[in-house]
């Protein structure tokens, strides 16, 4: 497709920081993943366990409970689904269920079997730049200007695409996605997704994940208090006009209709200024 996709988030989860213990029951969740496709999403991303920080992990067997039935139901709408886990096992039934592709936020780090279920399937894999252990203040890390951080990001980003071609995934099935706010400062999120005309250039699809994450709500903060979640939608909007402007393949976002709505006007825009730079160079070809 000639633009960049989104991907509405489905959690079945009571605890994720955005939209928490709303779509618990399977029913609801189901019901909620239909709204996200009547509102345009080219993608679903179905979710069992929470990833926010100081989250319990759940149990494979309650992780499957919730998404399995969920997948089922949406593959059979029609929709493209995607499981967004860090279990081998949870990602291989999912696949058997019908999902297409796993969205790993530990880009295949936290479950060693994982490689090996991607290779199996052939399916495409979303990888996750996940970075543990924030130096704090007073640490002897080395010190790092933001700039630097969000650098050594895309540099493991590429040694992760290497690992995973290494280990047999076929090149065109990887996305890479920054990770944005896995382990890192709202500065160090900035820097990242400025940088992702760089993201591009390791040639793989890029995944951006800026849904009413922590650092929208301290751009957007009053008086220091940042605007609960579902405030920052418009905000995330905006993040996904810049990514789809700056070539992005997907955004992962709660509002569907906002991004798509805003991801049309990127596409226009962008298409607009390519014909009218190659109009201008002909111009200025001619006149010299
Ligand atoms: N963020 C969350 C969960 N899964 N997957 C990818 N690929 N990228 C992300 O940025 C990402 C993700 C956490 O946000 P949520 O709790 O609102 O789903």
């Amino acid at each position: 497709m000639n633009r960049c996709l989104v991907m509405g988030i489905l959690n079945v989860t009571p605890d994720s920081f955005s939209d928490g213990g709303r779509f618990t029951s399977v029913p609801g969740a189901i019901r909620h993943g239909l709204h996200l496709l009547d509102d345009g999403a080219d993608l679903i991303d179905v979710g069992g366990e929470s990833t926010r920080p100081g989250a319990i992990r759940i149990s494979e067997a309650e992780e499957l409970r919730r998404v399995l039935p969920v997948i089922v139901e949406l593959v059979a709408a029609g929709a493209i689904v995607s499981v967004d886990t860090m279990r081998a096992s949870v990602a291989a039934e999912a696949l058997a269920a019908g999902a297409r592709i796993v969205n790993d936020v530990s880009g295949g780090q936290a479950d060693p079997g994982m490689r090996r279920v991607i290779v199996e399937s052939g399916a495409v894999f979303i990888a996750g730049h996940w970075r543990k252990g924030v130096p704090v203040v007073g640490s002897t890390m080395p010190v790092e200007t933001t700039d630097q951080r969000a650098r050594r990001v895309i540099v493991e980003l590429a040694a992760l695409r290497d690992g995973l071609i290494a280990a047999g995934i076929a090149r065109d099935k990887i996305v890479l996605d920054p990770g944005i706010g896995f382990g890192k400062t709202a500065a160090e999120n900035w820097a990242l997704l400025a940088r992702l005309p760089e993201l591009n250039q390791l040639g793989q699809p890029v995944l951006i994940g800026t849904s009413r994450k922590r650092f929208l709500g301290e751009l957007l903060a009053i008086d220091g208090a940042p605007p609960p979640p579902h405030a920052r939608d418009i905000a995330t909007a905006a993040t996904s006009v810049l990514a789809a402007y700056h070539g992005a393949w997907a955004v992962r976002v709660h509002d569907v209709r906002a991004s798509r709505d805003a991801i049309a006007v990127a596409t226009a825009w962008r298409r607009v200024n390519i014909c009218e730079t190659s109009s201008t160079a002909s111009t200025n070809t001619v006149l010299s």
